[in-house]
């Protein structure tokens, strides 16, 4: 097996894909996606929209995009069952989870993100201050999913839904902060001690602190 990851470290969506590469155990080699003209040139190759992470399987001779779908395809090399569970139901929820953090979390920060660095043109307090609001409702929405008394994203193992919101929720919760939410930032607590997670983040350390926005107040 041999595994290309085409990613940059600091990349909450590529954080995402290295945290399931290392809970699964499975070695890959990282293109860094970094401005080199030279390498851009190879990514836009593989990437039409020009977004990371995206995986090569050079033994299969496969690209796989989009983070969701590159987990489910790490799973099943590595034997299946584990980031998406077996049970129907568990893969439901943790697919679920995963939607919701994509969608809610990671989409509405990488918004108000551009719109803070101006790359949606001049900054649109309006449209930040609506994408914070959903944000707040991702957050309530995720506390209210955790009052079953789940270790993680969805149920007693660590899944997708996992690896998606350790660099998502890790990122976000500096635009928009947990507050009285004590079950998400206990989740977020046991996230940031997952070693694959540990890995994902020591990888992003020499580049340093890349995010518009100040570490987490709260
Ligand atoms: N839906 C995509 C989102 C990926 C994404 O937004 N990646 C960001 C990095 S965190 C990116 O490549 N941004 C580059 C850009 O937009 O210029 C996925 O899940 O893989």
């Amino acid at each position: 097996m041999s595994l290309i990851l085409w990613s940059h470290p600091y990349s909450g969506y590529g954080q995402k894909a290295a945290t399931a590469l290392y809970e699964l155990g499975l070695p890959f080699e990282l293109k860094l996606v970094d401005g080199d003209a030279e390498r851009m040139a190879g990514f836009a190759e593989v990437s039409p929209f020009a977004k990371m992470p995206v995986l090569i399987d050079t033994d299969a001779g496969r690209t796989i995009i989009e983070s969701s779908i590159v987990i489910e395809y790490l799973d099943r090399l590595a034997g299946g069952g584990r980031l998406i569970p077996n049970d129907p139901d568990e893969a439901l929820e943790a697919r679920f989870m995963d939607r919701v953090l994509d969608t809610y979390v990671g989409g509405n920060m990488n918004r108000i993100v551009f719109n803070r660095l101006g790359r949606a043109g001049t900054p649109n307090p309006t449209a930040i201050e609506l994408d914070e609001k959903e944000l707040e409702t991702a957050w309530d929405m995720i506390e209210a999913r955790l009052a079953d008394g789940r270790t993680w994203g969805a149920g007693e193992t660590f899944t997708l839904a996992d690896c998606c919101a350790a660099p998502l929720v890790t990122y976000a919760r500096r635009l928009v902060p947990f507050g009285d939410r004590p079950r998400l930032r206990a989740w977020h607590g046991r996230l940031l001690a997952r070693p694959s997670f540990v890995r994902a983040l020591e990888d992003a350390a020499p580049f340093g602190d890349l995010m518009p926005a100040d570490p987490p107040q709260d």
